[in-house]
């Protein structure tokens, strides 16, 4: 089983693991902060190479994205649970804590999309990379838009 695969199949399961539990315990608020920062950091610079692809900006090979794309998936499960009670701060806008259900909404529109981005890259067909890349690129600009801080 090539690690493309694993990780698109250990995907679905974080995503209904961490659905219901939040898996890491943070000792400060700042901790948090750090770690959902990192983890957004981590997802922007893969999908910020696969950007470069779309753009025509660097040229297509399908395991480069392919692994870039099983990246964003698996990165994008992760922030939501660094966004708990009390921690409030870096570019985070109020909204997440007092409209909590819009940007859970928002994070899980962007998972989906993060998870067909990743099908289409694994599949190599770089029409519906395009496609699945301007989805997702736009649920991470909507979740911006109301819940990121300029
Ligand atoms: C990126 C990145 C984002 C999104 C967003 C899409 O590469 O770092 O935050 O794309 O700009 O609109």
């Amino acid at each position: 089983m090539k690690l493309q695969k694993i990780i698109l199949a250990s995907t679905a399961t974080v995503l209904m693991i961490s659905a219901g539990l939040a898996i890491a315990q943070f000792q400060k608020p700042e901790d948090a902060i750090k770690y959902r920062q990192s983890v957004l950091t981590v997802m922007g610079n893969s999908f910020g190479k696969i950007s470069a692809v779309v753009k025509g900006e660097a040229p297509y090979n399908k395991d480069e994205v392919a692994k870039n794309a099983a990246i964003v998936a698996m990165m994008s499960t992760l922030p939501w649970q660094a966004f708990g009670p009390g921690t409030e701060g870096g570019k985070a806008q109020p909204d997440i804590w007092s409209d909590n259900a819009k940007f859970k909404a928002a994070s899980e529109k962007m998972q989906l999309a993060a998870v067909d981005l990743n099908k289409a890259a694994q599949s190599g067909d770089l029409e519906s990379i395009k496609k699945a890349f301007a989805a997702t690129g736009a649920s991470c600009k909507n979740c911006h838009d109301d819940f990121k801080k300029k």
